[in-house]
């Protein structure tokens, strides 16, 4: 053999070798990077699920809080690939062919899984059922309404458990009303100015921009969410407003769940003090709350409460959509930019994901669903499938268009593809194929719109919302 010696050649083999080198260097860095980062993960994920301490479970909670909002998209260049489930194939594989399948298969299947992973299962406890009514005004404002304060208490011994049903009805109808129903986020005085709404003295988040001092609302909270109700625009189309404030069920905060319902649950005397993994959270306790109110109203002969619809904003309204879904006694379900966990797509990681929402609320959802946190494509369900969960019932999905970290395209993406559920009950589809024009409602039997400004309920969406059901409502 002839060695050719070349002192070219031995250069470029040298460069070779080097680059070889260097890249090999900087895979193996960046897989220890990663092998890092996914050791940090795991040990936050399991010191934020066994703190033994508060400290410890903040030190946690904050920490993977911060690496999965490092992570958050704002690109659909960068949306990662995800084949969502289809709602009419069963977990055993069968095709839904018809609506007997669905209501008595599939769609218990979807309402379980979503229980067990997502929102929680209620359990069975006893609870009483307490009306006192506060107060009743015949002519309220200037005449046009009713007012009706009551209270619903669960056991005679928890008053501090009452939850504060405000209702205004309007005056001289010729026959019970429909009601448009929701949660609100401060109180019902904040609904409205009107100073015979009793002000509420729960605790609440702090906000100090709209008056709340100390975690309690002041005189300057009436009537700051007055465009989030449209309270005079509701009467004259006819319907009641039914409201209390999500606190009065539970409060908004991880480690305040002995002051609202679920304490009558969780307590040192029944020997459980915390929902197991797949008991409810705060949002499924706000449903539970809403289908307490509506228990209420159907005691109520002023009121038509087959004709009741719920509606929600934000983190309400996604307990808006869990309600509707767990309780078909809701006729009408309305979900006003309820994003992540509400009708937003969660496989498309667009905006709040579910690592960043589970880090931010711990409470709100099961303990099940922070097995999901980065980890989209494990979940059995996505959101369309609870959107699903309403028909044959009218659904109407509202995003505004500057509030990205609802994804408005992934809620309404969902809307779209939990149309097939509707078409088995030969009703009208989401009549849209891709997102509608801004300011421009789709309404089939599911509604649609994308309405210009940022995360908010304004008077534009409370028209959409009372055109929607008049669709319905109106014989
Ligand atoms: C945000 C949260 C959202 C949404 C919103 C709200 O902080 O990330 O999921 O619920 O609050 O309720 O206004």
């Amino acid at each position: 053999m002839i060695l050719i010696f070349s002192p070219h050649k031995s250069i470029l083999c040298l460069m070779i070798v080097s680059f070889c080198l260097i890249g090999f260097l900087c895979l193996e860095s960046a897989r220890g990077q990663s092998n890092a980062e996914a050791d940090s993960v795991s040990y936050f994920e399991g010191l934020m699920e066994q703190a033994d301490t508060p400290e410890d479970f903040e030190k946690a909670r904050s920490w993977l809080n911060r690496y999965y909002r490092e992570k958050v998209n704002y690109d659909e260049t960068l949306i990662p690939d995800y084949q969502l489930p289809d709602p009419l194939i069963t977990e055993a594989g069968r095709t839904v062919e018809d609506r007997a399948a669905w209501i008595s298969e599939r769609r218990p299947e979807i309402l379980e899984m979503f229980e067990h992973y997502v929102y929680g299962k209620v359990p069975e406890f006893d609870y009483e059922v307490i009306y006192k009514t506060r107060s009743i005004d015949p002519e309220a404002l200037g005449g046009k309404a009713t007012r009706k304060q009551v209270a619903v208490l669960f056991d005679e011994n928890r008053p501090d458990l009452a939850v504060e049903i405000l209702i205004y009805l309007p005056n001289h109808a010729p026959k019970p009303v429909p009601a448009m129903m929701g949660l609100n986020f401060y109180g019902n005085q904040a609904v409205h100015s009107d100073d015979g709404i009793r002000m509420s003295e729960k605790w609440m988040r702090p906000n100090e921009n709209i008056g709340i001092r100390n975690n309690r609302a002041t005189d300057e909270t009436r009537g700051v969410y007055s465009e989030r109700w449209q309270v005079e625009k509701i009467l004259e189309r006819g319907y009641a407003l039914v409201t209390a404030y999500a606190g009065d069920i539970d409060p908004d905060e991880y480690n305040r769940m002995h002051q609202g319902v679920r304490s009558l649950v969780y307590n040192e005397q029944n020997k459980q003090t915390e929902p197991a993994s797949d008991e409810w959270g705060t949002l499924a306790a706000w449903a539970w709350g809403l289908s307490r109110m509506l228990d209420y109203l159907e005691t109520d002969e002023k009121i038509d409460h087959q004709r009741t619809a719920v509606m929600g904003h934000s983190r309400l309204g996604k307990a808006a959509l869990w309600a509707g879904a767990a309780d078909e006694r809701f006729a009408i379900v309305i979900s006003n930019n309820s994003g992540c966990g509400g009708a937003a797509l969660s496989s498309r990681r667009f905006g709040e994901t579910i690592g960043v929402i589970n880090t931010s609320f711990p409470h709100w959802f099961t303990k099940n669903f922070n097995l999901f946190n980065g980890r989209e494509e494990t979940l059995p369900v996505d959101q369309h499938m609870l959107l699903s969960l309403i028909a044959p019932r009218p659904l109407y999905v509202a995003s505004a268009v500057e509030d990205r970290w609802a994804d408005p395209e992934g809620e309404f993406l969902s809307a779209r593809e939990a149309s097939p559920v509707y078409e088995l009950f030969g009703l009208q589809r989401l009549p849209a194929s891709s997102m509608p024009e801004i300011d421009n409602p789709v309404m089939g039997t599911i509604g649609y719109h994308i309405r210009s400004g940022g995360h908010a309920v304004t008077a534009y969406d409370w028209e959409k919302y009372l055109d929607f059901a008049d669709k319905f409502f109106n014989d």
